[in-house]
């Protein structure tokens, strides 16, 4: 029996390129969906505007500027001791607006760049292609993803990027937690994962499907390009992972969790096996959606799956069967209740380690392939002393407790795991919010949720903390 981490797992930190780069408009970057993004709250969601207004504050234009100050944060990282570092590719920096035919040589140049930099400290790369970036021009002139066009304009990006780095870039996924779209009834998930913004009376779930459907059709010709590019590639997809218990032992609410799964991970389904499990199948003849789906999809879902499951994870839920559901639909707007045994984030993400142990199990059950923790961390107010320093023993706690639960999934019940990078391993711009104050850094970026602040940067107490940690390979937790 192992007892500890393999030699080689890989200890670092995420990230994605909207979230901390700035420069929008640098380099010959394009506009992105995230940059038509304002500020929300710990309750709201952030509001998406009709391109970019001139009274409106979008923080993801300014980002903490890595643009400029990767090579300090790098040094941080490398001092930290990251074996790898996950971020993506700004599609916009490489296509602005998504349907040229030639791409952007100063925003490939600034990824060589970066990755240079990375691999001077021998930090592996680990990339993202499609993280909540889309090309702006690509919602206004196409529709986003609910439009077939957007495959090959993906593919072209993805095999832009497969041949510029593929010395340099060994672990790849294709879009990131893909699945967050099944929450349809909100326009943050539709937006940022495929483009898509509603109209007034359109049939939702009909369009999430079809956009999604789009998305793993694109995801498996990309493995399929990327793989004869280089065949030692690992090339993965990214789910967001949370599992849904039954709310108590009552049959009803046991059936609606596996049912709820089933809708929430299809898409994961669909990434490994290649072909769509029959409740998905079923469910779109009961609703009447008909999916524009071509024997040559098929084809190329079968052709095209992947290396390794990528996901995040955050917290668990629960879910409570309701009398008029008969059907046991999954609205995930409705069937979530409170986990009375489990504490929750100030922003309401409810806190649990055990859960980080459950998914590691489930997905390996489930799919039998390596597994690579791409996301875990804690939101949260941090307070900067006047020396720079943060007391974050929060976040160590957090940290620690999901690193134990981890190492128990290895050592005991012999998940095969790739490695572990916590989110947002440097401050920067919340996703779903669009706050600074929502923090997740081992190192602090002094800037607020208007846009004030110096951008410099300090060592939080979890920056020693995890430095421990990766020396250790774990074994100190
Ligand atoms: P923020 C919702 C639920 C789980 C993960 O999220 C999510 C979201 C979207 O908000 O997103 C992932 O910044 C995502 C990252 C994001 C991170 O989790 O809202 O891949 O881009 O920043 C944390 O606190």
């Amino acid at each position: 029996m192992t007892t500890s981490f393999p030699n080689d797992f890989l200890w670092g930190g995420a990230v994605a390129a909207h979230q901390l780069e700035g420069a929008w408009q640098e380099g010959g970057k394009g506009v992105s969906v995230a940059d038509v993004m304002t500020v929300g709250s710990p309750t709201h969601y952030r509001a998406i505007t009709k391109g970019v207004l001139a009274d409106e504050y979008y923080p993801n234009h300014e980002g903490i500027d890595f643009y400029h100050r990767y090579p300090e944060d790098i040094k941080l990282f490398a001092e930290m001791g990251f074996k790898c570092f996950r971020t993506s590719i700004a599609w916009t920096r490489i296509f602005p607006n998504g349907d040229e035919t030639e791409p952007n040589e100063a925003g490939l140049q600034f990824y060589d760049d970066l990755f240079d930099e990375c691999l001077k400290y021998n930090i592996e790369p680990v990339v993202t292609l499609s993280h909540f970036e889309l090309p702006y021009h690509l919602v206004t002139e196409y529709g986003g993803f609910r439009n077939r066009k957007l495959i090959d304009f993906f593919l072209r990006f993805a095999e832009v990027c497969f041949k510029r780095y593929k010395n340099k870039v060994k672990y790849w996924m294709t879009f990131n937690e893909i699945n967050n779209q099944a929450n349809y009834h909100e326009d943050f998930a539709p937006f940022t994962n495929s483009g898509v913004f509603y109209q007034e009376g359109e049939d939702r779930e009909a369009i999430m499907y079809q956009a999604a459907h789009y998305e793993l059709v694109a995801s498996a010709k990309a493995v399929k390009i990327g793989k004869k590019i280089n065949p030692d590639f690992q090339i993965g997809c990214m789910i967001a992972f949370s599992p849904l218990y039954p709310l108590n032992d009552k049959p009803e609410n046991a059936l609606m969790s596996l049912k709820a799964m089933e809708k929430r991970y299809y898409f994961c389904d669909v990434h490994v096996h290649g072909f769509y499990p029959n409740h998905i199948l079923k469910y779109w003849q009961r609703k009447g959606i008909g999916i524009d789906f071509t024997p040559e999809d098929e084809v190329a879902l079968k052709e095209g799956t992947v290396d390794y499951i990528g996901f995040s994870y955050y917290m668990s839920h629960a879910i409570k069967y309701r009398e008029e559901n008969h059907y046991y639909d999954y609205d995930e707007t409705k069937d979530l209740v409170r986990n009375e045994f489990v504490k929750a984030s100030d922003w309401g993400w409810q806190i649990d380690p055990v859960g980080l142990r459950y998914a590691l199990n489930w997905f390996t059950d489930m799919y039998h392939l390596p597994l690579f923790i791409v996301e875990n961390g804690f939101g949260a107010y941090d307070k900067k002393e006047e020396d720079g320093s943060v007391h974050d023993e929060y976040r160590i706690d957090y940290l620690k407790a999901h690193i134990k639960q981890m190492k128990l999934a290895v050592t005991e019940d012999g998940v095969d795991l790739l490695g572990y990078t916590p989110w947002g391993c440097i401050d920067l711009v919340s996703a779903g919010t669009g706050e600074m104050e929502k923090r997740y850094g081992f190192i602090y970026v002094d800037k607020d949720n208007r846009g004030n602040g110096t951008l410099a940067r300090s060592r939080k107490d979890s920056f020693y903390w995890y430095q421990d940690v990766i020396k250790t390979n774990g074994s100190n937790v």
